[in-house]
């Protein structure tokens, strides 16, 4: 696995439903992430925050909430995102909400198209984020992230990345989602999104539901990881703005974090969601660098 790695903080809850997401940047920071990461023999650059516009608190126009500002975020981040790509460096966006994953994920993919890699997106999360502006119940756009880089969505958001679709629907792999809204849960079937639900994960266990999801790839995959904080059990991550109760617990997220690790295929990736405000001293940023640390082959006992 690349040891470079380039922390992007894009503090803002332009698209969330909730205030508060645009502090999750530091709090990470100050869960130590830079010297958790340095301590596994990673080398971190810390490229500081990026600027875009303020949230405004509007309601939504044509079924979105602040498109031009989600688009002027999503912009800059994937020409930040792009660029330590091309430095050969692993980058690692802070959210920030999660239609940020628009930016990021239209990076990756176009660094995949630039160096002929296959893309696989692992979208940990309690949400499957694929509405459209018809079937959104909210008008809020980090609900709708994977339908646009899938193509559907507003041109300026869906067309960031230079190719339109940036993804296919089939490169995709949803774990723990617990909460689809009705139109959506029709999409999400229609367009044959590849989803371990929660039910999935009781009947068959992580164990073997990580192997399914990691299974097919190989050494010209890049993975990313797309890692929504709410995709954890409130128990343990409070502090995000959409909870859903019967998430994964501590143990059963270590290990679907310590199974990507194994392939060594993990190349990009996002925290996302992580909400300040809500959380309790800091407790669910200190799980979400818990959690990164063995992202990146923190284990128990030596394995290699
Ligand atoms: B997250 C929701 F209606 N589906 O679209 C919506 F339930 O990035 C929630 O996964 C979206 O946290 C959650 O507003 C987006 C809602
Ligand atoms: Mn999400
Ligand atoms: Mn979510
Ligand atoms: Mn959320």
């Amino acid at each position: 696995m690349n040891t470079q790695i380039s922390l992007i903080g894009a503090p803002t809850d332009i698209g969330a439903g909730m205030r508060g997401a645009s502090m999750g940047p530091e709090a990470l920071r100050v869960a130590h992430l830079t010297r958790t990461l340095e301590s596994h023999g990673l080398q971190v650059q810390d490229r500081g925050n990026l600027t875009g516009p303020s949230n405004p608190w509007l309601p939504p126009a044509n079924g979105y909430r602040h498109l031009d500002e989600v688009v002027a975020w999503n912009q800059s981040l994937h020409a930040a995102v792009y660029a330590e790509l091309q430095l050969g460096r692993l980058p690692m966006v802070l959210g920030g909400d999660h239609c940020l994953g628009i930016g990021s994920i239209s990076a990756v993919a176009r660094h995949c198209r630039d160096t002929g890699k296959n893309l696989r997106v692992l979208w940990l999360d309690a949400h499957a984020d694929f509405n459209t502006n018809s079937l959104t119940p909210s008008g809020n756009l980090h609900g709708m992230p994977v339908a646009c880089l899938c193509g559907f969505g507003p041109e300026a958001l869906i067309e960031i990345g230079g190719q339109v679709p940036a993804i296919h629907a089939k490169w995709v792999r949803q774990i723990g989602i617990r909460s689809v809204d009705q139109g959506e849960k029709r999409f999400v079937h229609e367009q044959g999104l590849e989803v371990f639900d929660m039910r999935f994960i009781d009947e068959m266990g992580m164990r073997a539901t990580m192997e399914q999801a990691l299974s097919g790839m190989d050494d010209n995959t890049h993975l990313h990881v797309s890692f929504d904080v709410d995709f954890l059990d409130p128990a343990i991550a409070p502090g995000v703005g959409t909870t859903v109760p019967g998430g994964p617990t501590y143990r059963e997220a270590q290990l679907c974090m310590e199974m990507i690790a194994d392939t060594g295929r993990m190349a990009s990736m996002d925290v996302m969601e992580l909400n300040p405000a809500l959380d309790e001293r800091n407790r669910t940023a200190e799980v979400a660098v818990d959690l990164i640390e063995s992202l990146f082959g923190k284990s128990t006992l030596m394995r290699k």
